[in-house]
Parts: C-alpha cells; sequence; structure tokens
C-alpha cells in the first residue's frame, strides 16, 4: 500500500522564530489528533536544526527545499545533501518548478542532486509538471516524461523507492488556478503507468504521487478523492496551521 501524504513547502517564507513557532503549533495539533496520512513540512535551511528539535518526527517528518548537486567543497553559499541530513531531516523536494525556472536546474543537475540525497539517506520528492502554454498544446504527458527520464529513471529499482513525485502544473502554481480534480487524475494515472513500464506494476503502485499548485482545504477532498491521488505539496496554505490541518483532514 502506497503511503498518502501531505508536505508542506513554505518557500523563502517565515523568518527562523515564526517558522519555530509553526513547526510546534502543526507538531501539537497532530499529536493530539493522529493524522489519516504522513505529514512533512519543508523548510528553507535556515530553519532546519530548529524544527527538527521541536518535531516529533513520527507525527511530522522535516525536509529541506533544496539541496547542492555537489558533494562538498568551494561552493559559497550552497548547502549539501550531508549536510541537510545532519539536521534531521529526512526527506528534500528537488525539480521544483520554481528551482527550474529562476535558478535555471536542468535535467542534469536535477539528476546529481538526486543522486546525492539518495546517497545521503534522504527521501526525494521530485517535482514535475508543465507550462500552461504546453499544457494548452496537450504537451504534458511528454513533457512530465522527459522530466522522469532526464533526472530520476537512470535509478535502480532499489532507489526509486525512495522517490515521491509531485505533480505541480506550473500554471496552477501560486496563481489560485488549480487543475481540475479530473485533469489531475488523468496525468497521474499517466504517470502511474510510465512508472510501471520503467520499473514494473508494483513499484509503481507503490509510488506516492502528490498533487501540487494552488492546493487548498476546500479542493483537497475532491482531489484526494481520485484513485491516483495520493495527497499534496502545499505552497501557501501551508503557511498556516488551521490551513494546513484542513487539508490534511481531507483525508
Ligand atoms: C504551490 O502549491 O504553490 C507549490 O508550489 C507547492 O510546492
Amino acid at each position: 500500500m502506497r503511503k498518502k501524504i501531505v508536505a508542506g513547502n513554505w518557500k523563502m517564507n517565515l523568518n527562523l522564530q515564526e517558522g519555530v513557532a509553526l513547526a510546534k503549533e502543526i507538531n501539537e495539533v497532530l499529536k493530539a489528533e493522529k493524522p489519516n496520512c504522513g505529514v512533512i513540512v519543508c523548510t528553507p535551511f535556515i530553519h532546519l536544526a530548529s524544527v527538527a528539535e521541536v518535531l516529533d518526527q513520527n507525527v511530522v517528518a522535516l525536509g529541506a527545499e533544496n539541496c547542492a548537486d555537489k558533494e562538498k567543497g568551494a561552493y559559497t553559499g550552497e548547502v549539501s545533501a550531508e549536510m541537510v541530513k545532519s539536521t534531521g531531516a529526512q526527506y528534500v523536494i528537488l525539480g521544483h518548478s520554481e528551482r527550474r525556472q529562476y535558478y535555471k536546474e536542468t535535467p542534469e543537475i536535477l539528476k546529481e542532486k538526486v543522486l546525492l540525497a539518495l546517497k545521503n539517506g534522504l527521501k526525494v520528492i521530485f517535482c514535475i509538471g508543465e507550462t500552461l502554454e504546453e499544457r494548452e498544446s496537450n504537451k504534458q504527458n511528454e513533457v512530465v516524461k522527459a522530466e522522469l527520464e532526464g533526472s530520476v529513471f537512470n535509478l535502480s529499482a532499489d532507489e526509486f523507492k525512495n522517490i515521491i513525485i509531485a505533480y505541480e502544473p506550473i500554471w496552477a502554481i501560486g496563481t489560485g488556478k488549480t487543475a481540475t480534480a479530473e485533469q489531475a487524475e488523468e496525468i497521474h494515472a499517466f504517470i502511474r503507468s510510465i512508472v510501471a513500464e520503467k520499473y514494473g506494476n508494483e513499484i509503481a503502485q507503490d509510488t506516492t504521487i502528490l498533487y501540487g499548485g494552488s492546493c487548498k482545504a476546500s479542493n483537497a477532498p475532491e482531489l484526494f478523492a481520485k484513485e491516483n491521488i495520493d495527497g499534496g505539496l502545499i505552497g501557501g496554505a501551508s503557511l498556516k496551521c488551521a490551513d494546513f490541518k484542513g487539508i490534511i483532514d481531507a483525508w
């Protein structure tokens, strides 16, 4: 049985004190009422060590939003997968469209990041998704397939078991637009089918595929009701405990 997950992606929001306070609140609320799914909060690097101290990771696991494509050394300002892991984090988001778009992260760079994350014992939330233009020319399947082939389909089956896929249509990120549950289900089913082609049906059935892009408490129930949607990667709505809890409660 694949894992249902709701993961928060705080992006570049909240200072350290605000981040720790939010993590504490989420932890308390979920300890009091155990969720029906796995919950992860992915925070900026500077929050990781402090947030690790306040989370019971059996209830809320911790992840980073990025890691370097180099192992160690003279890369000023970078943070390695090993450093992320040493904070107590267990997950890392890689391939988010904001990283691809604003920081020019290519499939090759992402491939290196994925390998280093796995080598250091992190599980990867790997994001894929098409632009509006690609969707309008019906290229979404081609795009997500190429993104998987470019950065994660080189992995062995054992390695691939540590990958969570997050489908995030770029046109739905931070825009308030959400793919309809039917649109999302259609492409999630396609993604599962190409995972099955590559790694076989058993691994495909066990792979968690999250939906991301303006997912909130109001649309989460409809999205999560779909067979191939195993939860959400949540941007803005993960920045307030009540909003985030509202999505978690959709399971
Ligand atoms: C969003 O929901 O806006 C996201 O980008 C989640 O990663």
